[in-house]
C-alpha cells in the first residue's frame, strides 16, 4: 500500500481531536441512546470513536469499546467500523506514519531485522484467513460471584477476514537459533507511569512457527482500522485476543519462559481441564490463557422478545471454538431435556464464526427460555453450568434467552 491513505489517516484523527496528547482522546457521545446490559450495570453510552460506528463504551481512556450485539446478526464478518476496541495501557499512539514505521526482530536469531512496511509485505507471498477473536473477558459482566474487571457483555470478539504475512515467514527469514524456546511481541503503546509494566506477550517457538500465526495489515480487505492496531497487529487464530498485539513494532526471539508481568502474572487462568476454581476462591496453580473455548449465540432474538405460540420462528445464530470446528449447534426449549439440532451454514473455515440456522415452534403461550449449546470437532461441549475463575476468562456456559410467546 502507498502512504496516502496513511497521511489522510493522520489527518482524519487529528480532526477528530485524537493526535496532540493521550488527553485529548474525546469521544463524541451519541446521547440519547442507550445499550442495554443484561447484568445489575444497567445501560451503556453509545458513542463514536475515530473509524467507529456508534459503538458500547466500557472505558474512554484507554479506549475499550463493545459491539453492539445486533451487528453479530447483520453479518458473519464484523464489518472493520464495528469491531471492538480494547487497550490495557492508556498511552496509545495517535498518530502513526506509515513511512517511518518500522518493524524490529532482535534476539536469537542468525540476521536481527528492523524492516518497513514495504520490505514486510515483500518478504513472501501474502495470506488470508478468516478467524474469531475475542477478549479473554468477553462475558466476564455475567460472572457469578461478580469479579473484578471491565464488566464485559457479549460485544468483546468479533470475526474478520485478515491478510497478512505468515509470522513464521519473517522468522525463518531471520533464521531461529537452535536455543529458541518463545517469541515476544509488543506494540507501540506504553504506561503512563514508568512502574506499570509494558505490554509484552509471548508465544512458544512451536506455536510461532506454526502455519497460522500473521502479521496482518488488512482486515476484511482494507487496512486495520487505527484502533485495532494499525499498521500490524499479529493474529493468532484459534488463541484469546491478548495474544494478538496491536501496533506490533517490536519481536524478539528467547531461549527461556518470558517473566513479564503480562504472561507471568496476567491473563492466567486455573491450570485445569475446566480452567476454573470452587466461586469466591482463587486458584493454586495457574498457566497462561490459551485457546478458546466452545461458544454459541442466538443473533436473531435477545431475551425479552416475543414469539409466536405454536408457530414458526425462524432462528439463527454463531458458534465458534478454538479452531477444530463447529460440528453441531442444537437448541432447547425444555430446560436441556431435548435437543433440537440446526443445520450449519457454509463454512468459513475452522477458526471463523459458524453460522447456524433452524426453524423452531414455540409449543405454548407464555414464557419460555431458549438455550442454544455447540459442539466442537475435537468433541468439546458447552457446559449446562457456568464454570467460574477469579478474572472472569473463557465464559462459555450454554446460552439462555428468556422469550414470551403469545
Ligand atoms: N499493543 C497492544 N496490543 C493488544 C493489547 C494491548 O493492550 N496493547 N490488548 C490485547 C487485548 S487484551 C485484546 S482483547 C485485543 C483487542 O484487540 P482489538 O482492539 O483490535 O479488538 O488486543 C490485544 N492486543
Ligand atoms: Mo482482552
Amino acid at each position: 500500500m502507498n502512504d496516502a491513505p496513511s497521511l489522510n489517516r493522520r489527518r482524519f484523527l487529528q480532526g477528530l481531536g485524537l493526535a496532540s496528547t493521550g488527553l485529548a482522546l474525546s469521544p463524541r457521545t451519541i446521547l440519547a441512546h442507550q445499550e442495554e446490559q443484561l447484568f445489575a450495570n444497567g445501560t451503556r453510552p453509545l458513542v463514536t470513536f475515530a473509524q467507529k460506528r456508534p459503538m458500547m463504551l466500557i472505558t474512554t481512556r484507554p479506549p475499550h469499546l463493545e459491539t453492539p450485539f445486533s451487528v453479530f446478526n447483520e453479518s458473519l464478518l464484523t464489518p472493520n467500523d464495528a469491531f471492538f476496541v480494547r487497550y490495557n495501557l492508556a498511552t496509545i499512539p495517535t498518530s502513526i506514519d506509515a513511512s517511518e514505521y518500522r518493524l524490529s526482530l532482535k534476539g536469537l536469531v542468525e540476521r536481527p531485522l528492523s524492516i518497513s512496511l514495504e520490505q514486510l509485505k515483500q518478504l513472501g507471498p501474502a495470506v488470508e484467513l478468516t478467524a474469531v477473536q475475542q477478549c479473554s473477558g468477553n462475558s466476564r459482566g455475567f460472572s457469578s460471584p461478580r469479579v473484578f474487571g471491565s464488566q464485559l457483555g457479549n460485544g468483546s470478539m468479533g470475526n474478520a477476514r485478515f491478510t497478512g504475512l505468515p509470522l513464521r515467514t519473517l522468522l525463518e527469514h531471520a533464521g531461529v537459533k537452535a536455543n529458541a524456546r518463545q517469541v515476544t511481541f509488543q506494540g507501540m503503546d506504553r504506561p503512563v507511569l514508568p512502574d506499570t509494566p509494558p505490554y509484552i506477550k509471548a508465544l512458544d517457538i512451536d506455536l510461532a512457527l506454526s502455519p497460522e500465526p500473521m502479521l496482518a495489515w488488512a482486515m476484511n480487505g482494507e487496512e486495520l482500522p487505527f484502533l485495532n492496531g494499525y499498521p500490524i497487529k499479529l493474529i493468532v487464530p484459534g488463541y484469546f485476543a491478548t495474544y494478538w498485539v496491536k501496533h506490533l513494532n517490536e519481536i524478539e526471539v528467547i531461549d527461556d519462559v518470558f517473566t513479564g508481568a503480562y504472561m507471568k502474572s496476567r491473563y492466567r487462568i486455573p491450570d485445569n481441564e475446566c480452567e476454573c476454581t470452587a466461586p469466591g476462591k482463587s486458584a493454586t496453580h495457574t498457566r497462561p490463557i490459551g485457546e478458546m473455548k466452545v461458544r454459541s449465540f442466538i443473533t436473531s432474538l435477545k431475551t425479552g422478545d416475543t414469539v409466536s405460540a405454536g408457530g414458526p420462528t425462524a432462528l439463527r445464530g454463531i458458534a465458534f471454538d478454538g479452531g477444530s470446528g463447529i460440528a453441531r449447534v442444537d437448541i432447547s426449549d425444555d430446560g436441556g431435556n431435548n435437543w433440537q439440532a440446526t443445520t450449519l451454514s457454509q463454512d468459513m473455515g475452522r477458526f471463523a464464526f459458524r453460522e447456524w440456522k433452524t426453524t423452531w415452534r414455540a409449543r405454548t403461550s407464555g414464557p419460555v427460555t431458549l438455550l442454544v449449546r455447540a459442539s466442537s470437532k475435537r468433541g468439546e461441549i458447552q457446559p449446562a453450568l457456568a464454570t467460574w475463575n477469579s478474572s472472569g476468562y473463557s465464559r462459555n456456559v450454554i446460552e439462555a434467552l428468556d422469550l414470551i410467546a403469545v
